[in-house]
């Protein structure tokens, strides 16, 4: 049998790193190696991204869509026509019986690392017209995009460290070692740690564990969890206190609101956030001392520090000590990365959050969503405006959601759901339709959603490696059809992008500034027709590099990218040089300035100043539960892959020992875990990695539900962590979950659990943990 090479971009974590594929006769990969051409990833490569060719031949991946029976099983549809026209009625008949809001969207993660979720998962929204908006960003990263909306002016300018030239590198709840980094594409995110102190700088990690990450980092600080916000004042307040905080040059008459960041820290001293961070006030001086002597620093804040009470203010504090000690857009500090799709021109109004409230709870809109930890609320509560009809895209809620457990009864009683995703899992089970995207192989790929967040500016495409056979439609048509036919109309999906385009090119050619001012719109469509790329979904990504700051400008730029180029001439990627300053290409507050201290920032620091005197009743019966990534593991579904879930990927429940003594517990005792909103049980691990008074379960596990179809993933179940969170706390400014810091009490449970759920564990929505 012959064999060959192809290249591209590994689309599973944030780390962006070139694969080199060989894929014999039949267009089955035999072997992954990093791309040693790469200029970003070079050749790095990890174990996930080493088994893409498992994931992509898995047999339990759908090829053909599903159609769910009364009995709850699933079948083949005869065809995908048929399963379209499946979800056209039942998608109709809701909207049309309960208005337009009654159909809800829940898109996820993976959606974030395709081109088809970015580029036509926001037609479906706008086609269906509804307010029931919900993703994974209310579970992850939403503090982020308030706090750079807010402070910035715009959601999508959050700025990454610049690991490759900073000496000092402060880090709050990220694990690199394991996740290989977010908010922050870094490939071989590891050794580019080891370089920062092997050229002699620092690395400081905050952590209620210490990780690898910690263990690789030149130090190590425990923090009690969802306790930053206290830490980050009290730096705040000690740089100003020591006369270390000032506004650099660079940034001189372009700032708003220091007086008022003086005058909201004061208050928090390290002396007075020592007891409830656990740090002592020494170390946070010589942290704040450190961080303002270094010569280029950047400070960078995680999931750990997004996912808490305070995510919001956490995310703001961290950039705030970015601008305070005067390396924010410069060289070696926190820089905002130049994508090559994303034109510099285009003018975007102040962001504001808020413009309606769930129906339910009145929780704000964000980002033009709600958070998902109120969608089991409004899909349960009756009323007028009650979800009756869910489309899921990329998405396991029931495992990835705050109380996700309360979510699986809960789609049982919509009147339609629809899923677009390869696998029948914990969440897809409950869909009347499943539409499985082709595989990997055969989907091309652009980083849309994580390109603006490189630590070089830097650009790939990667074509599909293996053809799609006739009528096998692309993910991008899958989302396309949809949005088509949640528009109630019947329509050619090919009409969508021609809409886009004409409107982009619209705008381009009446934008001061950009590069095909006054052109004629439809030249400029003709050259993407004849310049080569060959689907709609091509010819929109042409169009966004050629309109970009890289671009060709459509024949006004020499040498520019296209697309064309990019997938010819640069096969392994393209690199375009070091991160730059750009503030002023980014800022677009109404003031026109950074707003160091934004009103509704100050508010919710008035709550966390009370929460600190609160915070000295602490019952010391509570532990407090956090999560946990596994470098084999990816959120809730790779656990199918039989490489990934052997050895020390395990779904348990860690523990000081300290702890487990006081408590009677054993490891591989079972343990049971109880918080307001549930309990579960899991085997119990202990390990001083684990800060005392601290429990950390990993999310994603679960997986003994009926009615799934990942063998692999049911032999190692482990519980659903989701079961224990509470989808009541939320951080106020963002409404993402908390899933750090979530109090919880653990009992001994004396007989060993079942290996399969109990019908206790069952209607509880947790199972039984493996340790396998
Ligand atoms: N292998 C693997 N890689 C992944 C994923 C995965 O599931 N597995 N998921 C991907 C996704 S979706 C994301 S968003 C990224 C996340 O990427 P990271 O943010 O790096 O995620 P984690 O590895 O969970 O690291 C979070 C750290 O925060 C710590 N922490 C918990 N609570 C607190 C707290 O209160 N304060 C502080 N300071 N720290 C705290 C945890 O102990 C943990 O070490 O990873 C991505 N990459
Ligand atoms: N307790 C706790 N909960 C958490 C977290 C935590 O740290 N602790 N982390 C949170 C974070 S950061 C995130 S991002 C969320 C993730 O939350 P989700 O995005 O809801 O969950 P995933 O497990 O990533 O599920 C991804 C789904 O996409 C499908 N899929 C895979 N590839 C494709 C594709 O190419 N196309 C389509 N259409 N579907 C595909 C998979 O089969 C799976 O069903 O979980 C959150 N939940
Ligand atoms: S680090 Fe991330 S992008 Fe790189 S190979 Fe692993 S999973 Fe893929
Ligand atoms: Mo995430």
């Amino acid at each position: 049998m012959g064999s060959r090479m192809a290249y591209r971009t590994c689309p599973l974590c944030e780390a962006l790193c070139g694969l080199e594929l060989t894929l014999d006769d039949s267009g089955t990969v035999t072997r992954v190696r990093g791309d040693r051409d790469d200029p970003l990833s070079k050749g790095f490569i990890c174990p996930k991204g080493a088994t893409l060719g498992r994931l992509d031949a898995d047999p339990d991946r759908l090829d053909t869509p599903l159609l769910r029976r009364p009995d709850g099983s699933h079948v083949q549809a005869p065809g995908w026509d048929e399963a379209f026209e499946v979800v056209r009625h039942g998608i109709r008949k809701v909207a049309e019986r309960y208005g337009k809001d009654s159909v809800a969207v829940y898109i996820g993660n993976p959606t974030a690392h395709s081109i088809a979720g970015p580029l036509y998962g926001a037609a479906i929204i706008k086609a269906l017209g509804t307010r029931n908006v919900y993703t994974a960003s209310t579970a992850d990263q939403m503090p982020k995009h308030v706090s750079c909306g807010h402070m910035f002016g715009d959601p999508l300018a959050i700025p990454v460290p610049d690991l490759d030239r900073t000496d000092h590198l402060l880090m709050l709840g990220a694990n690199p070692l394991e996740s290989n980094g977010s908010l922050c594409s870094a490939p071989d995110f590891p050794g580019r740690l080891k370089a920062i102190r092997g050229r002699g700088g620092k690395v400081t990690v905050v952590d209620p564990r210490r990780t690898r990450t910690a263990a690789l980092a030149s130090e190590h600080v425990f923090i009690r969890p969802g306790t930053d916000a206290y830490l980050l004042m009290a730096l705040v307040r000690t740089l100003f206190a020591e006369d270390l905080a000032e506004v650099p040059a660079h940034l001189a008459g372009r700032v708003n609101g220091l007086d008022d960041l003086r005058a909201l820290a004061v208050d928090f001293t390290p002396e007075r956030v020592a007891p409830v961070t656990g740090i002592p006030a020494a170390a946070i001086r010589r942290m704040a001392r450190d961080l303002a002597a270094a010569g280029r620093a950047a400070v960078y804040g995680r999931i750990g520090t997004c996912t808490q009470a305070y995510g919001t203010l956490n995310s703001w504090l961290v950039d705030v000590l970015n601008v305070l000690t005067g390396n924010l857009d410069r060289e070696g500090g926190a820089m905002f990365p130049r994508a090559a799709h994303m034109p510099a021109y285009r003018r975007k109004r102040p962001f504001t959050t808020g413009r309606w409230v769930s129906r339910v709870r009145g929780l704000p809109e964000v980002n033009g969503e709600l958070p998902v930890a109120t969608l089991a609320d409004e899909i349960e509560t009756p009323g007028e405006g009650r979800i009756r009809a869910l489309i899921t895209i990329g998405g396991n809620p029931v495992l990835s959601a705050p109380n996700g457990a309360r979510l699986d009864p809960a789609l049982d009683g919509l009147e339609f759901m629809v899923s677009v995703d390869p696998y029948l899992n914990e969440t897809t089970r409950h869909a009347d339709v499943v539409l499985p995207p082709p595989r990997p192989v055969q989907t091309p790929h652009y980083d849309l959603a994580l390109l603006p967040l490189a630590v070089r500016d830097y650009v790939r495409y990667s074509p599909a490696a293996v053809p799609l056979p006739a009528g096998r439609p692309a993910e991008s048509e899958i989302l396309a059809r949809l949005a088509v036919l949640a528009s109630g109309l019947d329509g050619d999906p090919a009409a969508l992008d021609e809409m886009v385009i004409a409107a982009t090119l619209g705008k381009a050619v009446a934008s001061p500034g950009s590069p095909v001012q006054g052109r004629d719109p439809d030249e400029l469509r003709k050259m993407l027709t004849d310049d080569g790329p060959a689907s709609l979904t091509e010819q929109r990504l042409d169009m966004m590099l050629r309109l970009g700051p890289y671009g060709d400008g459509f024949g006004a730029v020499q040498d520019g990218l296209t697309l064309a180029r990019l997938r010819d001439d640069h096969p392994h990627g393209l690199d375009l040089g070091a991160l730059k300053p750009r503030l002023d290409e980014v800022l677009c507050t109404a003031s026109g300035h950074i707003e160091l201290c934004p009103p509704s920032f100050a508010a919710d620091a008035a709550r966390l100043r009370a929460a600190l005197d609160d915070d000295r009743d602490r019952d010391p019966a509570q532990m407090l539960l956090i999560g946990r990534r596994h470098l084999r593991s990816n959120n809730s579904w790779l656990h199918n892959v039989p490489e990934l879930v052997r050895g020390s990927n395990t779904c348990t429940l860690q523990l000081n020992p300290e702890d487990a003594e006081r408590l009677g517990i054993g490891g591989g005792d079972v343990v049971r875990v109880v918080s307001r909103s549930g309990s579960l049980e899991a085997v119990a691990e202990t390990t001083d990695t684990v800060m005392s008074g601290v429990v950390s379960l990993p999310h994603g596990w679960g997986h003994d539900r009926p009615g799934t179809r990942t063998e692999v993933a049911r032999k190692h179940a482990g519980v659903n962590v989701n079961a224990v969170t509470d989808e009541n706390e939320i951080d106020p400014l963002s409404g993402t979950a908390v899933f750090n810091g979530v109090p919880v009490t653990l009992e001994p449970v004396l007989a060993p659990a079942a290996p399969a759920a109990s019908p206790r564990a069952e209607a509880e929505g947790a199972g039984t943990a493996t340790a396998g």
